[in-house]
Protein backbone atom coordinates (compact mmCIF):
# COMPACT_ATOMS: atom_id res chain seq x y z
CA UNK A 1 0.00 0.00 0.00
CA UNK A 2 1.16 3.60 -0.58
CA UNK A 3 0.98 6.24 2.26
CA UNK A 4 1.68 10.22 2.28
CA UNK A 5 3.54 11.19 5.16
CA UNK A 6 2.44 15.40 5.72
CA UNK A 7 5.67 16.64 7.78
CA UNK A 8 5.13 19.49 10.52
CA UNK A 9 2.87 21.87 8.88
CA UNK A 10 2.27 23.29 12.18
CA UNK A 11 1.11 27.36 12.64
CA UNK A 12 4.83 28.03 14.04
CA UNK A 13 6.03 27.16 10.55
CA UNK A 14 3.96 29.47 9.15
CA UNK A 15 4.43 33.39 7.72
CA UNK A 16 3.90 35.22 11.01
CA UNK A 17 5.17 31.60 13.22
CA UNK A 18 8.04 31.79 15.25
CA UNK A 19 10.20 29.80 12.82
CA UNK A 20 8.30 31.02 9.69
CA UNK A 21 9.35 29.00 6.33
CA UNK A 22 9.20 31.61 3.49
CA UNK A 23 6.15 30.77 1.48
CA UNK A 24 5.22 27.76 3.69
CA UNK A 25 1.48 28.22 3.72
CA UNK A 26 1.97 27.74 -0.39
CA UNK A 27 1.85 24.24 0.10
CA UNK A 28 -1.53 23.91 1.65
CA UNK A 29 -3.69 24.10 -0.99
CA UNK A 30 -1.42 21.49 -2.65
CA UNK A 31 -1.58 18.82 -0.32
CA UNK A 32 -5.51 19.76 0.57
CA UNK A 33 -5.33 18.07 -3.51
CA UNK A 34 -3.62 15.21 -2.53
CA UNK A 35 -4.97 13.82 0.37
CA UNK A 36 -8.26 11.80 -1.38
CA UNK A 37 -5.34 10.22 -3.61
CA UNK A 38 -3.83 8.22 -0.97
CA UNK A 39 -5.50 5.44 0.89
CA UNK A 40 -3.64 6.16 4.43
CA UNK A 41 -2.34 9.65 5.24
CA UNK A 42 -0.15 10.49 8.61
CA UNK A 43 1.18 13.59 9.42
CA UNK A 44 4.32 14.68 11.95
CA UNK A 45 3.91 17.26 14.60
CA UNK A 46 6.97 19.30 15.67
CA UNK A 47 6.13 18.67 19.73
CA UNK A 48 8.25 20.59 22.14
CA UNK A 49 8.64 20.98 26.24
CA UNK A 50 9.55 24.49 26.83
CA UNK A 51 12.46 23.61 27.93
CA UNK A 52 13.45 22.34 24.83
CA UNK A 53 17.71 22.14 23.97
CA UNK A 54 17.18 23.03 20.65
CA UNK A 55 15.89 26.24 21.46
CA UNK A 56 18.13 29.48 21.12
CA UNK A 57 16.71 30.83 24.54
CA UNK A 58 17.85 27.97 26.62
CA UNK A 59 21.15 28.34 26.47
CA UNK A 60 22.96 31.78 27.83
CA UNK A 61 25.17 33.41 25.86
CA UNK A 62 24.12 31.63 22.38
CA UNK A 63 22.40 33.39 19.28
CA UNK A 64 19.61 32.20 16.93
CA UNK A 65 20.62 30.05 14.28
CA UNK A 66 24.47 29.75 15.67
CA UNK A 67 25.42 25.48 15.94
CA UNK A 68 26.27 24.22 19.26
CA UNK A 69 26.73 20.57 20.77
CA UNK A 70 23.70 19.16 22.78
CA UNK A 71 24.29 15.79 24.25
CA UNK A 72 26.93 14.89 21.90
CA UNK A 73 25.23 15.93 18.64
CA UNK A 74 25.47 18.92 16.69
CA UNK A 75 22.18 21.19 17.22
CA UNK A 76 21.20 24.85 15.32
CA UNK A 77 19.64 26.98 17.84
CA UNK A 78 16.49 28.15 16.99
CA UNK A 79 13.68 30.48 17.94
CA UNK A 80 11.26 29.00 20.63
CA UNK A 81 8.77 27.00 18.40
CA UNK A 82 5.85 24.64 18.76
CA UNK A 83 5.38 24.35 22.58
CA UNK A 84 3.36 22.02 23.26
CA UNK A 85 -0.20 22.80 23.98
CA UNK A 86 0.53 26.24 22.03
CA UNK A 87 -1.22 27.82 19.22
CA UNK A 88 1.82 27.51 17.54
CA UNK A 89 2.33 23.84 17.35
CA UNK A 90 -1.22 23.32 16.48
CA UNK A 91 -1.26 21.90 12.63
CA UNK A 92 -2.28 24.45 10.30
CA UNK A 93 -6.05 25.33 10.22
CA UNK A 94 -6.62 25.69 6.60
CA UNK A 95 -5.04 21.91 5.96
CA UNK A 96 -7.89 19.24 6.09
CA UNK A 97 -7.80 16.88 9.09
CA UNK A 98 -10.33 14.79 8.16
CA UNK A 99 -8.14 13.15 5.80
CA UNK A 100 -5.46 12.47 8.40
CA UNK A 101 -5.46 8.97 9.99
CA UNK A 102 -2.98 9.82 12.48
CA UNK A 103 -0.57 12.29 13.92
CA UNK A 104 3.03 11.03 15.14
CA UNK A 105 4.42 13.57 17.45
CA UNK A 106 8.37 14.56 18.21
CA UNK A 107 11.08 16.17 19.35
CA UNK A 108 9.17 15.58 23.00
CA UNK A 109 12.41 14.48 24.85
CA UNK A 110 13.98 18.27 26.05
CA UNK A 111 17.51 16.50 25.89
CA UNK A 112 17.87 15.68 21.76
CA UNK A 113 16.07 17.33 18.74
CA UNK A 114 13.63 15.40 15.99
CA UNK A 115 13.72 16.37 12.60
CA UNK A 116 12.98 13.12 11.22
CA UNK A 117 9.58 11.77 11.66
CA UNK A 118 10.71 8.65 12.23
CA UNK A 119 13.92 8.63 15.07
CA UNK A 120 15.31 11.30 16.83
CA UNK A 121 18.74 13.02 15.70
CA UNK A 122 20.82 10.20 17.18
CA UNK A 123 18.68 7.51 16.18
CA UNK A 124 17.95 6.38 19.97
CA UNK A 125 14.61 6.03 19.87
CA UNK A 126 11.71 5.47 17.24
CA UNK A 127 8.52 7.41 16.91
CA UNK A 128 6.56 4.48 16.30
CA UNK A 129 6.01 5.86 12.81
CA UNK A 130 8.18 3.26 10.62
CA UNK A 131 6.66 -0.25 12.67
CA UNK A 132 2.98 1.49 12.60
CA UNK A 133 3.06 2.15 8.48
CA UNK A 134 4.87 -1.73 8.22
CA UNK A 135 2.17 -2.85 10.35
CA UNK A 136 -0.64 -1.27 8.30
CA UNK A 137 1.26 -2.75 5.21
CA UNK A 138 2.67 0.30 3.75
CA UNK A 139 5.74 -0.47 1.31
CA UNK A 140 5.54 3.26 -0.81
CA UNK A 141 6.00 6.49 1.07
CA UNK A 142 5.05 10.01 -0.69
CA UNK A 143 6.83 12.34 1.70
CA UNK A 144 5.94 16.42 1.68
CA UNK A 145 5.63 19.22 4.39
CA UNK A 146 7.68 21.50 5.89
CA UNK A 147 10.77 22.37 5.84
CA UNK A 148 12.44 20.60 3.46
CA UNK A 149 15.84 21.26 4.22
CA UNK A 150 14.90 19.79 8.00
CA UNK A 151 12.23 17.35 8.59
CA UNK A 152 11.51 16.70 5.65
CA UNK A 153 14.85 15.80 4.36
CA UNK A 154 15.58 13.97 7.32
CA UNK A 155 11.96 11.70 7.44
CA UNK A 156 12.04 10.83 3.87
CA UNK A 157 16.06 9.74 4.62
CA UNK A 158 15.04 7.38 7.29
CA UNK A 159 12.32 6.24 5.00
CA UNK A 160 14.18 4.93 2.51
CA UNK A 161 16.88 3.39 4.80
CA UNK A 162 13.60 1.34 6.52
CA UNK A 163 13.33 0.00 3.23
CA UNK A 164 10.40 2.50 1.71
CA UNK A 165 10.04 2.97 -1.79
CA UNK A 166 10.14 6.69 -1.18
CA UNK A 167 8.87 9.83 -2.83
CA UNK A 168 9.26 13.76 -2.50
CA UNK A 169 7.01 15.56 -3.47
CA UNK A 170 8.89 18.55 -4.17
CA UNK A 171 6.00 21.16 -4.64
CA UNK A 172 4.14 20.28 -2.05
CA UNK A 173 7.28 20.99 0.44
CA UNK A 174 9.12 24.25 1.38
CA UNK A 175 12.45 24.64 3.11
CA UNK A 176 14.25 27.58 5.39
CA UNK A 177 17.20 27.98 3.08
CA UNK A 178 19.28 29.77 6.56
CA UNK A 179 22.14 29.71 3.22
CA UNK A 180 20.78 30.45 0.15
CA UNK A 181 21.36 26.71 -1.50
CA UNK A 182 20.42 24.65 1.40
CA UNK A 183 16.77 23.75 -0.36
CA UNK A 184 18.70 22.87 -3.80
CA UNK A 185 21.32 20.95 -1.68
CA UNK A 186 19.06 18.86 0.30
CA UNK A 187 16.71 17.87 -2.90
CA UNK A 188 20.65 16.54 -4.53
CA UNK A 189 21.30 14.85 -0.78
CA UNK A 190 17.58 13.15 -1.30
CA UNK A 191 17.77 12.19 -5.17
CA UNK A 192 21.22 10.99 -4.00
CA UNK A 193 19.53 8.40 -1.31
CA UNK A 194 17.75 6.78 -4.32
CA UNK A 195 14.75 8.93 -3.56
CA UNK A 196 12.30 9.58 -6.63
CA UNK A 197 11.98 13.65 -6.41
CA UNK A 198 8.32 14.42 -8.34
CA UNK A 199 5.60 17.30 -8.25
CA UNK A 200 2.30 16.68 -7.16
CA UNK A 201 0.59 16.84 -10.91
CA UNK A 202 2.53 13.78 -11.67
CA UNK A 203 0.74 12.04 -9.10
CA UNK A 204 -2.97 13.28 -9.37
CA UNK A 205 -2.32 12.69 -13.34
CA UNK A 206 -1.06 9.12 -12.55
CA UNK A 207 -4.20 8.82 -10.63
CA UNK A 208 -6.50 10.38 -12.67
CA UNK A 209 -7.12 13.54 -10.77
C1 LIG B 1 11.99 21.89 11.89
C2 LIG B 1 13.74 23.15 12.66
C3 LIG B 1 13.40 22.88 13.97
C4 LIG B 1 11.22 21.36 10.71
C5 LIG B 1 11.63 21.59 13.18
O1 LIG B 1 10.03 20.99 10.87
O2 LIG B 1 11.80 21.29 9.60
N1 LIG B 1 13.04 22.66 11.63
N2 LIG B 1 12.34 22.08 14.20
ZN1 LIG C 1 11.65 21.81 16.21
Amino acid sequence: MKALIVVDIQNDFLPGGALAVPDGDAIIPVVNRLLPVFPLVVATQDWHPANHGSFAANHTGRKLFEQIELNGLPQTLWPVHCVQNTPGAELAGALSREGIARVFPKGTDAGIDSYSGFFDNGHRKSTGLGEWLKAQGVAELFVCGLATDYCVKFTALDAATMGFKTHLIEDASRGVNLRPDDVRKAIEEIARAGIAVMQSADLSNACGG
